[in-house]
Parts: C-alpha cells; sequence; structure tokens
C-alpha cells in the first residue's frame, strides 16, 4: 500500500505546481517613503536608492492644500514649469511606470519646485527577464506555453481519474 501514499504525495504536488503561477506584479513605492511628498525633502536622492522597472508604481502622499504633483517633461523639470501639464491633486495619487524611461515630477505649488526640492526625475529600466529588442529577439513562444499548459492540465485532470479508479477499485 505504500505505493498509493506515494501516488498521493505525487499527485499532491502535481495539482500544487498547476494552481501555483508566477504572478508578475509592479512594486509600489511612496514617493518619500514616510515623509511622502512634501517640503525639503531631497527626491533626487530617494530617487537614486531605488531601482524602479516597468509596471511599478509611485504613490504620492501629501498635504492636497499645499501641495499637488505635475508630471511634465526635462526642460520643464528644469525650469520648475508646471502649467498645462497633468496635475495630481487627490493628495493620494498614483502613478503607473509603464514603459522604460525617464519621467519628471514638480510641485505646482509656489516656489516649492524651485526652492523646496519638490522635483523628482525618475528612471525606469524594462523589467529583468523581459527580451532585449523585438528585432534581435525570436518571438516570444507564446504558443509552445498554450500547449505546455494544456498538456499539464490533462495531466493533473488523468491523475485524477487514475486516482478515483483505484478509490473505487480497493
Ligand atoms: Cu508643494
Amino acid at each position: 500500500m505504500a505505493w498509493k501514499a506515494d501516488f498521493l504525495i505525487s499527485l499532491a504536488i502535481i495539482v500544487a505546481s498547476s494552481v501555483i503561477a508566477p504572478v508578475a506584479l509592479g512594486t509600489s513605492y511612496i514617493v518619500g517613503d514616510e515623509k511622502g511628498w512634501a517640503l525639503d525633502v531631497d527626491y533626487q536622492a530617494w530617487a537614486k536608492s531605488k531601482t524602479f522597472y516597468e509596471d511599478d508604481k509611485l504613490i504620492f502622499k501629501y498635504d492636497n492644500k499645499s501641495h499637488n504633483v505635475h508630471i511634465v517633461d526635462e526642460k520643464q523639470f528644469k525650469f520648475c514649469e508646471g502649467s498645462g501639464t497633468p496635475v495630481l491633486s487627490s493628495g493620494n495619487d498614483t502613478v503607473n511606470l509603464p514603459i522604460a524611461g525617464r519621467t519628471w515630477y514638480i510641485d505646482g505649488v509656489g516656489r516649492h519646485c524651485k526652492d523646496r526640492k519638490m522635483h523628482m526625475a525618475i528612471d525606469v529600466l524594462s523589467a529583468p527577464p523581459s527580451p532585449p529588442p523585438p528585432s534581435s529577439s525570436p518571438p516570444p513562444p507564446t504558443a509552445n506555453s498554450v500547449v505546455v499548459s494544456t498538456d499539464h492540465f490533462a495531466w493533473v485532470m488523468a491523475s485524477i481519474i487514475i486516482l478515483v479508479c483505484h478509490h473505487w477499485t480497493y
């Protein structure tokens, strides 16, 4: 009967492995950590202390009576010029970082950007497992993955059927 226990254990492993799938979720970062988006925080240093990848998120937390967040370009960033740019003002705003590259954020209130350090450039990297530029890489094995997972599912179902049959037989 020992083989039956072995069989049950392997079946449990197979079922578990079919349930646990790798999940790719971005990381969320609260800008400035516990200080949030506020006066006189060195956001350039904060940004340098992290590594941002595609699909990560920035969360700006601040008093929206005193601050806001403008999403600007490099030139506007340089001059702390936020007019006419997308502005966030809820006090608890999430910004998605879907694309690799550099993005810029400034505070548009008073001289908070110019004089109180409320400006930040973020470098977003491609996610580590993602392939190099499409031109040099073969197409992703989408079809293969589907076949593998279908086979796997069939295997799990077959195992369950075998187990049930054994259960009824003995
Ligand atoms: Cu401000």
